[in-house]
């Protein structure tokens, strides 16, 4: 059928332009005489999104011929960013549309310009699941994504007198092409009520948990595709949106009631409204939990449902089934599957628990202390009665197993309980998911071995090492170099003399015999500098700051947080500026010009992250208004730093800085796409930046800072002995109590941290070293020629990281699950 009508096939340039118009006329609704850039992405869009809905479509039915065993990436968060470019380049559409959108009187970059970030994510943790889907659609996996249609992203930076500003990212204000409304899959969701004791006709013990249809939810599906590259396999993510089961409550209406009426109405909604704009933080609120919950149980359901259609028996869920929880927020599926299996299929519990426990495997992404999930139990009790009689029957038999494995040792039972015996007491949401998982791993190497000999080091003695493994984190090349970087990734091709690298990334170690070609790196700093052109353009138009595309771009973006030290960065940035203050013109004419830039949002309740913010604007206004220092050091803090931005500012950064404290960072994702796009970093011996050392040579990297090992001990001495602050970091202190970058007594609680408090992070242990690698930073650049090298070879030994590879490990040591191409049609 598709074939006769023709339906979403072509690619061709007049097939587009064919579709172009129509939607134009039919979709919108407007005239073909009247359409501006917005209208022209619509009707892009439209275009693309029936391409997509082909692909997808054969996707699922090749899923569903073969029926696979298919994994579910449950996540909470999906930080996609725009579509469109994406849609057009894995599709192989660019050339073509681009042409057809030319010839209609309309530049590409234009169109591209006009969509809003799908900003469901607020860092890491939330791209890694957009990176993974993109890598699991181009190896052809049969998977699926799991996770919430947010009315209201992460939040729109902007900045009032140097401070963050939060507004309310309301990207759904017009229509998304990019996902399928599925009104008709709805799945009721139950909360609060009672469970129910009876016993079956057999005699066993049974429970029911029943509720009143006020506390029932409704989650209705809205499908979002995720193509693959160079395949016609596209994937989908499921989201799942929030609304009242039951219909507006007329009868309170009538009787007067109306708040009564429309509460009831409102509360579903809420469920879905908004992303927790915390990273790294753990917020004991209601409904947080009810977000999670509400999820999870819509999510497996949908799960379960799809594995019946096979009348497969339910030993062989797990043979179908694999479910990877990025991080704890999903840990409650662990129960939930375990309620379905014994309370609503009969099976009996150790049986059932095999399921799950061969289903169920769990990343952990953090072990900042103040990140861990703890749900007062009270809390969960009352939403979910019935999980909370089963959280604590895993528990009693999982404490019991212990018990005989170490009779006697009482101590180590309350250590790994998934109930922390505190008043009230707290669901332990890592305990569960680790016993609750067949697999659990960190995200890098010197992350996963901390976990084993910090957090998780009881559950590693019990169950043994072999349940805990490492996956490295990894990034997809076709968003973060291809679509990033054109002129780059046009370099690359040409050099390599084809594209397979973008399927392949170890091929880039081809560029290496290349480094010593005059030519080649003159190419390659063209490139780089065309993109740090643009970026310059950026920084003009969203901030009004000029900067000199020939000076050192040094960046860091990130969330502000106290542990990736964006404090530590702009007090070296004072330190360097009194420094050039201090020489003559004629000395300052061999200095490197820096423009140092900043971006990232705090949250919006983390005081000490937002002064950071606004330390840095106050020391930019001094600086870059300071004539006497000849512009050798400008600073930027560009607002609202997202995916968007990021593809901007990564391709243009000469050095970028992944400062965190030693142990800190569970790896880091952004190292790898500055490096990929060869971008040098300053980074401490922390997270990914281990391995990315590992893989580039020291040759290639300024690496500096404690190690992780002896931050306990460095954090002792803070906290017991009187350690005098490093001299050059005492001055700078002074500088900012002096009033030099305005009324100190706001910054006064940011440098307390230093100084009052115990320098938990560790910024003046660290800052003489910062200084001296900062110092081999300068003196590197100055040899222009031999960094262009260093440039190429970073990019050219940065296979590893490719998502690819993570995918591929996590589908053949986790997953157990294989490829299935769908069929071309
Ligand atoms: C997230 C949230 C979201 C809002 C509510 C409270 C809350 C609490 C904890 C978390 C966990 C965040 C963990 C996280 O984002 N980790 C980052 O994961 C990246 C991908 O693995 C990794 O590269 C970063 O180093 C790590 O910080």
């Amino acid at each position: 059928l598709w074939e006769k009508y023709g339906v979403g096939e072509a690619d061709d340039k007049e097939s587009f332009q064919k579709s172009f118009i129509r939607h134009v006329t039919t979709t919108l609704a407007r005239s073909v005489y009247n359409i501006d850039n917005f209208s022209a992405y619509q009707a892009t869009a439209h275009t693309v999104r029936d391409r997509l809905i082909k692909r997808w479509n054969d996707t699922q039915q090749a899923h569903t011929e073969v029926d696979p065993k298919r994994v579910y990436y449950l996540s909470l968060e999906f930080l996609l960013g725009r579509s469109l470019d994406n849609a057009l380049l894995n599709l192989g559409l660019k050339e073509n549309y681009g042409e057809g959108v030319k010839e209609l009187g309309f530049r590409m970059e234009d169109i591209l310009d006009e969509e809003v970030d799908a900003a469901l994510g607020n860092g890491g943790l939330g791209r890694l699941a957009a990176c993974y889907m993109d890598s699991l659609a181009t190896l052809d996996y049969p998977a699926w994504g799991y996770g919430l249609r947010y009315t209201y992203g992460i939040f729109q930076q902007r900045l009032k007198d140097g401070f963050q500003v939060e507004l309310p990212d309301y990207w759904l204000n017009f229509d998304n092409p990019w996902e399928l409304p599925r009104l008709d899959v709805t799945i009721d969701v139950k909360f609060c009520g009672t469970v129910n004791r009876y016993t079956d006709e057999t005699g066993k013990v049974r429970h029911v948990w029943v509720n009143e249809d006020k506390d029932t939810v409704q989650a209705v599906a809205y499908d979002v595709p995720i193509p693959g590259y160079g395949t016609k396999n596209c994937i989908n993510i499921r989201l799942w949106s929030s609304k009242p089961k039951r219909k507006f409550n007329l009868k309170r209406f009538n009787e007067g009631q109306y708040e009564q009426a429309v509460q009831e109405q409102m509360e579903a909604e809420n469920i879905t409204a908004v992303l927790y704009p915390n990273d790294n933080h753990m917020v004991g609120k209601e409904l947080r939990l009810k977000q999670q919950y509400f999820w999870v149980s819509a999510s497996l359901s949908d799960i379960v449902r799809r594995f019946k259609k096979s009348s497969k028996p339910w030993d062989e869920f797990s043979y179908q089934v694999a479910i990877q929880l990025n991080d704890t927020h999903p840990t409650l599926a662990i129960v939930e599957l375990q309620r379905i299996l014994v309370d609503l299929e009969g099976i009996d519990w150790d049986e059932a628990w095999k399921i799950v426990t061969n289903t169920f495997a769990f990343t952990n992404h953090t072990i900042l202390p103040e990140a861990m999930e703890r749900w007062p139990v009270p809390m969960v009790q009352y939403l979910l009665p019935r999980h909370m009689q089963i959280i604590f029957d895993i528990n009693l038999f999982f404490l019991q197993a212990v018990e005989r494995a170490y009779p006697d040792d009482r101590e180590l039972l309350a250590k790994l309980s998934i109930i922390e015996e505190s008043t009230p007491q707290f669901v332990r949401m890592a305990h569960l998911a680790i016993v609750g998982s067949h697999r659990v791993n960190g995200v890098a190497a010197l992350h996963s071995e901390l976990l084993k000999k910090t957090i998780f080091k009881d559950f590693v003695r019990y169950y043994g090492d072999e349940k805990f493994d490492n996956k490295t984190n990894g990034i997809t090349p076709r968003r973060w170099l291809h679509q990033a970087n054109p002129k780059l990734s046009e370099l690359i091709t040409e050099a390599l003399g084809s594209k397979n690298w973008l399927k392949n990334l170890e091929l880039l170690k081809g560029l290496k015999s290349h480094v010593d070609k005059v030519d080649f790196r003159k190419r390659w700093v063209t490139a780089k500098h065309s993109n740090k052109v643009r970026l310059a353009e950026y920084i003009k138009k969203s901030t009004g700051i000029i900067v000199n595309p020939n000076a050192l771009f040094d960046v860091q973006v990130k969330r502000i947080h106290e542990y990736k030290r964006q404090f530590m960065n702009i007090l070296g940035v004072i330190h360097r500026y009194n420094a050039l203050k201090k020489l003559t013109s004629q000395e300052r004419a061999d200095i490197v010009p820096r423009v140092v830039i900043f971006g990232g949002k705090a949250a919006p309740g983390y005081y000490i992250a937002k002064l950071v913010i606004k330390l840095i604007n106050s020391v930019a206004d001094v600086i870059n208004n300071d004539n006497s220092i000849e512009d050798t050091l400008k600073v930027v803090f560009i607002p609202d730093y997202n995916v968007s931005v990021a593809e901007i500012i990564i391709p243009a950064s000469d050095i970028s800085q992944h400062i965190s404290t030693a142990g800190t960072e569970a790896s880091g994702t952004s190292n790898m796409k500055f490096v990929l796009n060869g971008g040098l970093i300053l980074g401490t011996v922390d997270g990914a930046n281990i391995e990315i050392h590992e893989e580039i040579g020291d040759d290639n990297i300024f690496m500096f800072g404690n190690l992780a090992d002896q931050v306990d001990d460095l954090r002792h001495a803070h906290r017991y002995r009187n350690i005098p602050i490093d001299p050059s970091l005492q001055a700078v202190i002074n500088d900012i109590e002096s009033g030099h970058f305005g009324d100190s007594r706001i910054f006064a609680p940011l440098i307390n941290t230093i100084t009052h408090g115990k320098d938990y992070y560790l910024i003046s242990d660290d800052f003489q070293s910062y200084l001296d690698a900062q110092k081999l930073v300068d003196e590197a650049y100055k040899d222009k020629e031999e960094w262009t090298k260093k440039s190429i070879l970073c990019s050219a030994n940065m296979g590893k990281f490719s998502s690819d590879r993570a995918i591929q490990e996590y589908a053949e040591q986790i997953w157990n699950i294989d490829p299935v191409p769908a069929k071309r049609s």
